[in-house]
């Protein structure tokens, strides 16, 4: 079985995940894992070899594991994206789905200083194309460092966050409209990019959610941190299984289903030979 999972923010202070062990119950019966960004920020305070144990602490237990870029673990690996069921499911950070990547937060700004230079140095490089964009993205998010320290929790830091996530109000607002559009995004990216991809696994915006737009369907696994909590996506069998990952004490275990979607080719139009 396929498992997919997204944002652990491993090591950061507000990640709910204080050990990767306590991940162990969804790792069972997995052959492949896919982490699809934000697995931890290497880009703040990590070592090498701490990005290592983290790498080491999953291919011990899973056969193939594929650590999918996200915008705070930008070259943890060059995968950017990934596709199962011949193509009908396909998995990204889903950064790309927004043109400065997190319009939500107080380093838009330089963000998008970043992405502008970056594209003056790669004209041949367009902003359209899934490939390209995500070069010039991740581009962007190496060597960026939080304005926060995400190890530290002290009294000072965790007012700190909350100021530099809450204020100005327009970063709340426009948290609000990603949530409100990344679905026809996502949709409407994919129909170019992907065209074949029916279900669309995501993370990034940290908003556990199933959207459906005609015969597509989008899934945001959420994160493990914040309140709103994470699913995981199963895939075997040609369905894709959405689950509420459930806590107890300090262990993580796939809850509830919550949907499940089938990951079949339509039926082919022409006629069979005896028709
Ligand atoms: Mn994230």
């Amino acid at each position: 079985m396929l498992r997919i999972l997204s944002d652990l923010h491993f090591r950061d202070a507000s990640s709910r995940l204080k050990r990767l062990e306590s991940l162990e119950a969804l790792l069972e019966g997995v052959d492949e894992l896919w982490l699809n960004g934000d697995t931890c920020d290497n880009q703040t305070g990590m070592k090498p070899e701490q990005v290592e144990e983290i790498r080491e602490f999953f291919t011990s237990r899973v056969a193939r594991v594929r650590f999918i870029t996200g915008n705070h673990d930008p070259d943890i690996s060059d995968t950017h994206d990934a596709s199962a069921a011949e193509g009908l499911l396909w998995a990204t950070h889903g950064d790309v789905f927004l043109d400065d990547i997190v319009p939500w937060s107080s380093v838009r700004d330089q963000l998008g200083e970043r992405i502008k230079k970056i594209k003056a140095e790669h004209p041949e490089r367009g902003f359209s194309e899934f490939a390209d964009r995500i070069a010039t993205m991740r581009e962007a998010c190496i060597g960026f460092r939080r304005e926060c320290d995400p190890e530290k929790k002290d009294l000072s830091h965790r007012v700190r966050r909350l100021l530099t996530e809450f204020f100005p109000p327009r970063q709340p607002l426009a948290m609000i409209n990603t949530w409100r559009t990344i679905a026809d995004r996502a949709v409407n990216a994919a129909a170019t990019w992907r065209p074949e991809a029916r279900v669309i696994v995501t993370g990034h915006v940290h908003f556990p959610r199933i959207w459906q737009r005609a015969d597509r369907w989008v899934i945001n696994l959420g994160a493990f941190t914040g309140p709103l909590g994470a699913f995981s996506v199963d895939v075997a069998n040609e369905m894709a299984a959405v689950r509420r990952i459930s806590w107890s004490h300090d262990s993580c275990f796939p809850g509830k289903v919550i949907n499940q979607i089938p990951l079949a080719s339509p039926p082919s139009q022409s006629l069979s030979p005896d028709a």
